[in-house]
């Protein structure tokens, strides 16, 4: 994503990190990302695509239950966090199981900057980077 390198106007420079997928038990799959926004102007997370569902959805978490949302804010000099227990991207139908150690592609597409491919690791269906309790379930 080194297009536009002199470009100095008003634009998102958006970086995706820590993406992960958990193991799948059923036929539905969650991704989990944070994208940062080193620019000065906010984006938006508009849609994601994968290879692995023909409806993927982005999701938030309120009150302990999901939603699908049209869109997710990512401020300038901000970041977007997708981890467990909130915000996600969510497959539906996926039309195959993917395995620990697998790579899952996706598409991220936005309001205003290009398309962003990235692919998810494959972990194990209780990973959580972010979690930092003694006790799991
Ligand atoms: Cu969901």
């Amino acid at each position: 994503m080194a297009l536009g390198g002199c470009s100095s106007g008003s634009e998102p420079e958006l970086k995706v990190s820590g993406a992960f997928m958990p193991q799948p038990a059923t036929d539905m799959a969650a991704g989990f990302l944070t994208i940062e926004n080193t620019g000065d102007s906010a984006d938006r997370l508009t849609s994601v695509t994968s290879p692995l569902s023909d409806d993927v959805q982005i999701h938030e978490t309120k009150d302990q239950k999901m939603r699908q949302v049209k869109s997710f804010d990512i401020p300038a000099g901000g970041e977007l966090n997708l981890e467990r227990g909130g915000s996600h991207i969510m497959f539906m139908a996926i039309k195959e199981k993917p395995a620990q150690g697998d790579k899952v592609s996706i598409e991220l597409r936005f309001e205003k900057s290009d398309p962003v491919k990235v692919e998810l690791p494959v972990e194990a269906p209780n990973h959580n980077p972010k979690k930092h309790q003694a006790l799991g379930d």
